[in-house]
């Protein structure tokens, strides 16, 4: 068994598990921010046997889309202020950020 975690955009949610579900796979939905430009994102977890993993991965890059997001201040804990720093930039978010993991064991009781 696999252990998927992808980090998805809110705005992919719906599609992403209306396709999961529609397809019979389980997931678990967890509200999350993303540490560089401080926005909610979603993270999915999904246990599945290690033969549906490409399934999973396909219907996750079908239904999210790469945007381009304007950042007009970086975080300041991220990068120290500076005038230098300021001038807007724009960065890549997704589609989806996603890391297939081995799993020890599972149990479901
Ligand atoms: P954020 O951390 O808010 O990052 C949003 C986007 O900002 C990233 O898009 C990337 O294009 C850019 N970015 C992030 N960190 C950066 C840095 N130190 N310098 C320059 N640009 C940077 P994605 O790569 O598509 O990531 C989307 C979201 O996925 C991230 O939101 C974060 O929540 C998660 N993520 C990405 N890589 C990760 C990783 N290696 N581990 C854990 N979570 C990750």
């Amino acid at each position: 068994m696999k252990l998927i975690i992808t980090i998805i955009q809110e705005r992919d949610l719906q599609r992403v598990t209306d396709a999961l579900g529609d397809n019979g796979y389980f997931f678990t939905k967890i509200a999350s921010t993303g540490g560089f430009l401080h926005d909610g994102n979603v993270t999915l977890l999904l246990g599945v046997e290690e033969e549906k993993v490409e399934d999973v991965l396909l219907l996750i890059r079908s239904n999210s889309k790469a945007r381009e997001q304007y950042v007009s201040l970086p975080p300041p804990d991220i990068m120290p202020s500076s005038p230098l720093m300021q001038e807007p930039v724009t960065v890549k978010v997704g589609g989806a950020v996603t890391f297939v993991m081995n799993v020890e064991s599972f149990e479901r009781w």
